[in-house]
């Protein structure tokens, strides 16, 4: 079957014997990585994505075959060139796209979405965006044309499943696409996924998900670099902001060498990073900082000073006059205290639900956290939504957070 054809090309080019291989590629480097491996048929398939299931999605490079400061760089690798013959065979033969990402897009899934979006209009094709919910005025800048459907409309909405192709950024699940899932799901285009998130499960074989990479970011210029697709100043632009933000300035254990090495490269073709970050974080209204007052002035501890928790009531939010999005970001004040392992943020929705933000050092896991209450993200920053009280939440999750510790 294919997943033989895969192991018979690689294990000659290698010079290793195919058991060795299954060996490594089962067991050394739990690997997820669909495009690189030829499965022929829908049984093939399932079988495989069950046997991948709950596993680490891990790009297929260890010492030996070359390491991660070279992605982005090197193109002598067969196997790295192979990475997204899927994704390029998908792009070739279809003419109209659409592009989406998850719910409250942030900057990784604003500016990878629109790599994306300018990369498949320099060849030609027909492309539009759409998300869930409106853009963020940090990034409006990126979008100086309204390329973006944000909030998509439900007219809008209507319109997308007719399109060849989905490609969802920035996200693995169905259930992270709010309105537009039904009929980006239902449809009968073709789905690509380009991701970095830990999954669940894969909702398409042409899914290149690596959980290395600083960003979705990061993995689009890669896509764009190995086309040969002229990248556009705002594409620049747009994926240096996926990289910055997602990495919270490079701050992240997850800036790579290789988010290093993307960012120099966008930087070279003229990316002005001070711009960039003057539109991106130096943007605070009067009521924002006063409401970031309001939640750090009550900020609370546990577990013995190691997890610190912020709340945000509906009533905070009207009082200084504040919108429920200027939050993002008042939960890494936390993480400035020294001796704190856990930062929690409550934010009280519109809905009755309760928002939270978590953040950990290093050597803390939140993701099982977030996990554990329905949500997820990385293992260092995660997120869930709580249907209850704040109190409730307050009690339920301070809790998981002493337990992980
Ligand atoms: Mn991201």
């Amino acid at each position: 079957m294919g997943l033989c054809r895969f192991h018979a090309y690689y294990a000659a080019d290698r010079g290793v014997s195919i058991k060795t291989l299954i060996y490594q590629s089962f067991n050394l480097f739990p690997i997820c990585f669909r495009p690189t491996i030829g499965l022929d048929t829908e049984g093939d398939w399932k079988l495989f994505s069950a046997f991948l299931t709950g596993r680490q999605v891990l790009r297929f490079i260890g010492p030996e075959f070359g390491n991660d400061a070279s992605r982005g760089v090197a193109r002598s690798d067969p196997w790295k060139v192979a990475m997204w013959d899927e994704v390029k065979s998908v792009i070739e033969a279809n003419q109209s796209f659409v592009i989406s990402s998850h719910v409250n897009p942030d900057g990784d899934s604003i500016g990878s979405a629109l790599g994306v979006y300018d990369c498949l209009k320099a060849l030609g094709k027909d492309a539009v965006v759409a998300m869930n919910d409106a853009i963020p005025d940090a990034y409006t800048w990126l979008d100086p044309d309204g390329d973006i459907l944000a909030p998509a409309s439900d007219a809008d909405i209507a319109r997308l499943g007719a399109a060849d192709v989905v490609v969802v950024v920035d996200a693995n699940g169905w259930d992270r696409l709010g309105r537009l899932r039904k009929p980006l799901e239902e449809s009968a285009a073709a789905k690509v996924v380009i991701d970095h998130h830990p999954y669940s499960e894969l909702i398409t074989p042409v899914s290149v998900i690596d959980t290395k990479a600083s960003s979705t970011a990061e993995l689009v210029y890669d896509l764009i670099d190995s086309m040969g697709a002229p990248l556009t100043a705002r594409a620049a632009d747009a994926l240096y902001t996926g990289i910055l933000t997602d990495t919270v300035s490079f701050r992240f254990a997850r800036s790579a060498p290789c988010a290093h090495i993307v960012a120099a490269r966008l930087l070279s073709t003229g990316v002005d990073p001070s711009r960039v970050y003057d539109q991106i974080y130096n943007r605070n209204t009067g009521a924002r900082t006063r409401l970031m007052g309001r939640a750090l002035s009550d900020i609370r501890f546990t577990g013995c000073g190691r997890v610190a928790w912020l709340t945000v009531t509906r009533a905070m939010i009207e009082e200084t006059g504040a919108l429920s999005s200027d939050t993002s970001g008042f939960v890494d004040v936390t993480m400035t205290i020294a001796g704190i392992g856990i930062g929690i943020i409550f934010v009280e929705a519109k809905d009755g639900s309760v928002q939270i933000s978590l953040r950990s050092r290093p050597e803390i896991d939140v993701n099982q956290v977030a996990v554990g209450l329905g949500g997820g993200g990385h293992k260092n920053a995660a997120g869930a939504v709580f249907d209850g009280t704040l109190e409730q939440a307050v009690k339920t999750v301070t809790a998981a957070a002493v337990a992980a510790l």
